[in-house]
């Protein structure tokens, strides 16, 4: 308990500038901040109902009351991503076709070591897939036959391994796919079964090749013809098809960072930068429906969740089906490599800035917390 204490002590002390980082962190980035305070921080939202906003200028005297976040912004250039962006942004190969007519999708990816950005002036020496952390978000259809080269250009032996359906010269585990500085490897299999999948690097240690960044976002679009009993909503999840056009479609990857090398995290995020989604909430057009492929990869926490504030979705543990595994829940738990799809709208909803999070509290206030700003249709 006293460890545990301890430990407690030191994760939150970080908020308050008064634990070291190694490698060289600036302590006064992050610091104890009330939300009306902070720049850029969004409005509280005040929507069609004509009713007035709040007046929270009395929360600048209550910081305990207000919102505590980071102060300042990352650097995504140098970061050379930007987790707003890596939402929506899908990779889905280079496409030819097999002799038998089917799509064939290759992927290129590298291993690459890369000091990321992950709170302001909080640099992390990460491991990465494609420079990125998360990495590449590789997106293909059902009965597609996937083929990813992956290239290990880092400083230690890396995989990926792929949660799927394949041989197991396939897998990415040591002896059939984790490969050396220099070394190249070629993946290929069938895209089976559809759902919300992900992919992370098998190199022993297992938690810390994770955990330093090596993970990413796989999914698999059902094919409707293969599902004519719900084909309308297999057309909804497939890229490309205008049923799909229809979505808001967002790729979230719950991710954590263990700053100092002790077992635990200083730092979570959805897509890697602490609060981000707080500071740059994500635009919602109130008609529209949303989905998004909620992945957990944080380790050293047995457990994240996402709630959903004054709201309730539907809920596809893996993606693996085409009907609601849990129904009109507001919150959701995770474990390690657990994933699903979230379903909801705004459409009966006033505009405004809705918030969701980790229901830990405690990785709500060391960054995993966002807002989507709801708005109505512009078009
Ligand atoms: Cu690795």
């Amino acid at each position: 308990m006293r460890k545990w204490l301890q430990q407690r002590f030191d994760r939150r002390s970080l908020l308050y500038g008064g634990a070291a980082f190694s490698g060289g962190s600036v302590l006064g980035a992050l610091a104890l901040n009330s939300r009306v305070a902070s720049q850029g921080a969004p409005h509280a939202g005040h929507g069609a109902t004509g009713i007035a906003a709040p007046d929270t200028a009395g929360l600048a005297d209550h910081g305990a009351h207000g919102s505590m976040i980071t102060v300042g912004d990352v650097d995504n250039a140098r970061n050379g991503f930007d987790p707003s962006v890596l939402l929506t942004d899908w990779d889905t190969g280079n496409v030819s076709k097999l002799p038998d007519g089917r799509t064939l999708r290759t992927f290129e990816v590298a291993g690459v070591d890369k000091e990321i950005e992950i709170a302001p002036g909080v640099m992390f020496p990460a491991w990465t897939y494609n420079g990125r952390v998360p990495g590449p978000t590789l997106r293909v259809a059902q009965g597609d036959r996937v083929r990813i080269v992956f290239r290990n250009q880092g400083s230690h032996p890396h995989s990926m391994h792929f949660h799927g359906i394949h041989s197991a010269r396939m897998d990415g585990v040591v002896g059939a796919g984790v490969i050396g500085p220099g070394a190249e490897y070629v993946y290929e299999f069938d895209a089976l079964p559809f759902g919300c999948h992900l992919y992370h690097c098998h190199a022993l240690p297992l938690k810390r090749h994770m955990h330093k960044g090596m993970y990413g976002a796989f999914i698999i679009d059902p094919d409707p013809a293969r599902h004519p009993e719900h084909a309308a909503v297999a057309r909804s999840r497939l890229l490309g098809t205008p049923e799909n056009r229809d979505w808001q479609e967002f790729v979230m990857v719950m991710n954590g960072f263990d700053t100092n090398f002790d077992g635990e995290n200083e730092i979570y995020a959805v897509n890697t930068v602490a609060h981000h989604f707080f500071k740059h909430p994500i635009r919602i057009v109130r008609s529209k429906p949303v989905r998004l492929y909620l992945i957990n990869v944080v380790e050293f926490d047995p457990i994240n969740s996402l709630h959903l504030h004054a709201n309730f979705f539907d809920y596809y543990d893996h993606g693996t089906t085409l009907t609601p595994t849990l129904r009109t829940i507001d919150t959701v738990m995770q474990c390690q490599a657990q994933r699903g799809i979230l379903e909801f709208t705004f459409k009966d909803h006033e505009p405004g800035q809705y918030m969701f999070h980790a229901h830990q509290a405690e990785f709500t206030e060391l960054g995993w917390m966002g807002m989507f700003d709801v708005v109505e249709a512009t078009a």
